[in-house]
């Protein structure tokens, strides 16, 4: 299988993450992506590409225009302004409060902010326009009739709304490759998000569309971040309405039930008639992920990947979340070999 990469995603390299009550050293960082690259050399996977520049305009077939703007200037506003570290929000428009986006930085922060671990640094978003990038042409292999295809994104994307950002997340990659494909002639797309984190960003841009299903297996939202969204009551909206379906699972769950929750979620895809399939890949459900309470191990998703195989779809996997870094390379790359094994 060929995997799309640009370094560029070394650009997003951010010195804090809030967490609980401290600023640390992100959990989403550079080495995330290279020991994916290294274990794909070492497994001969296939051709490592880099990838096409297909520009902005795919970019806001997704996303608000006002928010890719912020994205692009906030780093230079907030040091104009004389802050001292990294771009975070203090205060968040919630329930019934403004809806008008501030014009000091700060304010503009919390309007596009959902989350607020989340620093904004230089470079983020050049690394984020390459990752949608990475997403744009594993779309387009896609397209030309590659049977499987691996976009290793980072950063990560499926936190992050049309209109904010949030959860590491800055451009909803697998949105703006599910978008892609329905403009190049798809009439049916669908999104199995296998992230530990529910997909809030993805459910949302996709909530009142009959032409993308989104399916989500993650954490119980009761429990854990994102919370708030990825509840089993969430089905969509209007024309969306059936078009949406949310397995959340509690601490402790293990492979045998995970995989009976992902056997549903595939019926789910081949019953709406998907001319295509884009994977959310974060291997965040490892028994030994530091920031999830899911249990599988490194020899279950080679089985993720054979079971999505036998759907027989077109498949894009989009690199998202996992954090045990010495085994998010042995995680993801099993699952694309789980994958190639029955598709070969
Ligand atoms: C991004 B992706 C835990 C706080 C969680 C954010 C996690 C973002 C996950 N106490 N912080 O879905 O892997
Ligand atoms: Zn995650």
């Amino acid at each position: 299988m060929e995997t799309i990469f640009s370094e560029q995603h070394r650009l997003r390299d951010a010195k804090t993450e809030f967490f609980g009550g401290e600023l640390i050293a992100p959990h989403e960082k550079p080495s995330r992506a290279e020991y994916v690259l290294e274990r794909i050399k070492k497994r001969q996977l296939g051709p490592v590409s880099d990838p096409q520049d297909f520009g902005l305009d795919p970019i806001h077939t997704i996303h608000d225009a006002g928010f890719v703007n912020f994205l692009q200037t906030i780093w230079g506003e907030w040091t104009t302004a004389g802050f001292k570290g990294e771009a975070m929000p203090t205060a968040l428009p919630v329930r019934r409060m403004a809806q008008t986006c501030p014009n000091f930085v700060e304010g503009k922060l919390g309007f596009y902010a959902n989350s607020v671990e989340t620093s904004l640094t230089q470079g983020t978003w050049q690394a984020a326009y390459a990752s949608a990038q990475v997403a744009l042409t594993g779309a387009a292999r896609l397209q030309a009739g590659a049977p499987g295809v691996f976009s290793l994104c980072r950063p990560p994307g499926h936190h992050a709304f049309a209109d904010s950002y949030g959860g590491f997340c800055f451009l909803n990659n697998a949105a703006i490759a599910a978008q892609s494909l329905l403009d190049q002639g798809a009439a049916r797309v669908a999104i199995l998000d296998v992230d530990f984190h529910h997909g809030n960003g993805t459910q949302d841009i996709f909530y009142n569309r009959e032409d993308v299903l989104f399916v989500s297996l993650h954490g119980d939202p009761l429990e854990t971040f994102p919370y708030f969204l990825g509840h089993a009551d969430e089905t969509g909206k209007g024309a969306g309405e059936g078009y949406n379906l949310n397995i959340p699972m509690p601490a402790g769950t293990p492979f045998r039930i995970w995989r009976d929750a992902l056997r549903v979620g595939l019926e789910k895809v081949r019953n709406f008639g998907a001319d295509a399939l884009i994977i959310s890949l974060g291997v965040d459900t490892f028994e030994n992920d530091p920031i999830s309470f899911f249990k599988l191990k490194s020899d279950d998703f080679l089985t993720m990947g054979g079971d999505i195989a036998k759907l027989g779809l077109p498949t894009q996997f989009v690199m998202e979340g996992g954090y045990d870094v010495d085994e998010i390379g042995v995680n993801a790359v099993n699952v694309l070999e789980g994958f190639e094994q029955v598709n070969a």
